[in-house]
């Protein structure tokens, strides 16, 4: 066999094995040294590829597309720094449990560590934030090497799903020749296994034993102000059998945006959302003190819910984890339970009897409903402002939009002021890290599977991955993103350092002044910029009937945004109290 023929018997093999575990989609960025895998996975008719130059963006792109699929999407690139460049969203991958399979190629190893141009060290590039690292051998045409080729794929997608979800790495020695041989009668087919329709790997959920569950519910059936804490979950079933197992016992759910609960046909009146907002207020949230907190998903965004944890010390924390891991931030005694969340709640709600806890739940009831209505004053407001868009975006996007928010105000924004609605709208951020890098490739990514997706993020947020904007256009996706723009950082005039006004705006306030309509020109998107709340709406409305990128600017001003929160919050726990004293 000559050298081309042995390449491509091994690496198509590899390559098909990817489609045969359902990877579909590969993000591929150009290179050299990655050649015949790129062209392999180009011929592959089960198989699309999605180009993207920047390999920072092009991974980015990848997580937002496996977000939306829940399943894993494959990312290849060449060797040296473009591997680096995976990295950022490798780590965002890992830590908010997204399925990625990364491909790097390499020199073959004659060729590392002498000198040879584009050659870094790519053993364990990605350190701990891949789930499996492995060191591909060269290209063999052996049957064993053809199966192991396989195998290795198999493997890798498999880690990829199993909870924790999460990214692995496989790196590709190739030596010259570089390009395979194409349209080989039935290559793709080289090595299968017979009879190959299912996954190589079968995985079932994790449980515990009928003991494990009846004491636990003895345990919460012994409570008398349970409650339930849902963040960022995205698990098949869990939202009906939260509700339900909510219903049965009556612990009202404190439910984070990325939760899935809050736009959703099966909310009720059990659903809390507005705690960011009152247990800010210690007068408020005194009274609320539960004796038993079950935990689904990651740490809620609110940092003064994980305040309001933390002083829970003395009574049951059970955090359901079907990933297995330790997401207790609050640094409480917490009682890890490793089980799939929808069977716990199952379980749970097959047990227990119908509660009789209406005082307490109904005084959460009160305040959330009192709450809620105190900060939707925020429409009041003539002028544009941060809080009221997320409060009009619940009654102006679709059904079945895809929302997609950046980090630092966007997300708490969200949190704030989206609330509870019956509308069916999937709501994705970058919470694994927080990161204002790969945004606007991450919601492209998403935009691949929804229709509409609507991107909200501040400005820095967007200059960070104004590279990003170029998918868009190859690949003609249609985003629509409304860009906050404060030139600036304004979460930073949140903080106490807003007091050093000497050295603020240098550090931390970083206005830039850049008019972004020629970077939306650049990339072939529709620009406009929104003057008032009804123009905002028009323009929102225009942009889910056209086709492409559409970028709404909506111009805010740091300063007055923090007064305008500050003023809100007084105003609503004077509210609050009210009801309390009444
Ligand atoms: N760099 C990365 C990659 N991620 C980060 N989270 C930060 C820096 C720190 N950081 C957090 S928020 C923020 C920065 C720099 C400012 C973001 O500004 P913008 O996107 O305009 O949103 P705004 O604060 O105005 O809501």
């Amino acid at each position: 066999m000559s050298e081309r023929e042995t390449m491509t018997a091994y690496l198509s093999a590899f390559v098909d094995e990817l489609a045969m575990n359902l990877i579909e989609h590969v993000v591929v960025c150009p290179g050299s040294r990655s050649t015949p895998l790129a062209l392999l996975l180009a011929e592959h008719p089960d198989i699309q590829v999605h180009i993207n130059v920047d390999e920072r963006s092009a991974a980015f792109f990848a997580l937002g597309m496996a977000k939306g699929l829940g399943k894993p999407v494959a990312i290849l690139c060449t060797s040296g720094t473009a591997a680096a460049n995976f990295y950022p969203a490798i780590i965002e991958a890992y830590y908010s449990r997204v399925p990625l399979v990364v491909l790097t190629a390499d020199r073959p190893h004659e060729l590392r560590d002498v000198g040879a141009p584009q050659a870094i060290d790519q053993i364990h590039l990605y350190g701990k934030h891949v789930k499996w690292f492995a060191e591909m051998a060269l290209p063999e045409s052996s049957k064993n090497m053809v199966t192991y080729a396989r195998n290795v794929c198999a493997r890798a997608a498999a880690t990829a799903s199993n909870a924790p979800a999460g990214p692995v790495h496989l790196n590709f020695p190739l030596r010259e020749p570089l390009v395979p041989l194409l349209k080989q009668p039935g290559f793709f087919g080289n090595g299968r296994r017979e009879n190959q329709t299912d996954n190589t790997v079968q995985s079932g959920f994790l449980s515990l034993s009928q003991p494990q569950f009846d004491r636990i519910a003895d345990l919460l059936s012994a409570s008398e102000r349970g409650m339930i804490v849902c963040g960022d979950i995205n698990i098949a079933g869990f939202r009906e059998a939260v509700v339900a197992l909510a219903e049965k016992t009556g612990f009202p759910i404190l439910a984070d945006p990325l939760s899935q609960l809050r736009s959703s046909s099966c909310n009720n009146d059990l659903i809390i959302d507005s705690y960011d907002t009152f247990l800010r207020f210690e007068q408020v949230a005194g009274q609320l003190n539960p004796d038993v907190v079950i935990r689904f998903g990651a740490m809620p965004v609110s940092k003064a819910l994980t305040q309001f944890l933390k002083r829970q010390s003395g009574i049951r924390h059970f955090i359901v984890d079907s990933g297995a891991g330790w997401r207790e931030p609050a640094g409480i005694a917490p009682h890890m339970i490793y089980c799939d969340e929808t069977l716990f709640c199952t379980e749970m709600t097959s047990r227990m009897n119908q509660n009789s806890l209406h005082g307490w739940t109904n005084l959460w009831k009160t305040i959330n409903n009192k709450t809620v209505s105190a900060l939707r004053t925020v429409r009041d407001d003539a002028e544009l402002n941060e809080g009221k868009l997320f409060s009009l975006l619940q009654d102006y996007l679709p059904e079945n939009t895809a929302l997609f928010v950046s980090n630092s105000m966007p997300i708490r924004d969200l949190d704030t002021f989206f609330t509870k609605n019956k509308k069916e709208i999937k709501i994705f951020a970058n919470r694994g890290v927080n990161g204002i890098d790969g945004i606007v490739s991450t919601a492209l990514g998403v935009s691949t599977v929804f229709r509409p997706t609507v991107l909200v993020l501040g400005d820095l947020s967007f200059f960070h991955d104004m590279n990003g904007l170029l998918a868009a256009r190859l690949q003609k996706l249609n985003l629509t993103i409304l860009l906050v723009n404060n030139d600036g950082g304004g979460i930073f005039s949140f903080l106490p350092q807003y007091a050093e006004k000497e050295h603020f705006e240098v550090l931390f306030g970083t206005p830039h002044g850049l008019d972004f309509s020629h970077a939306v020109e650049l990339y072939g998107g529709a620009y406009s910029k929104a003057e008032t709340w009804e123009n905002f709406r028009v323009h929102l409305e225009k942009s889910f009937r056209l086709d492409g990128l559409k970028v709404i600017e909506v111009p805010t001003d740091r300063e007055s945004n923090v007064q305008k929160h500050r003023d809100l919050w007084n105003y609503v726990s004077q509210e609050i109290i009210n009801v309390l004293i009444e």
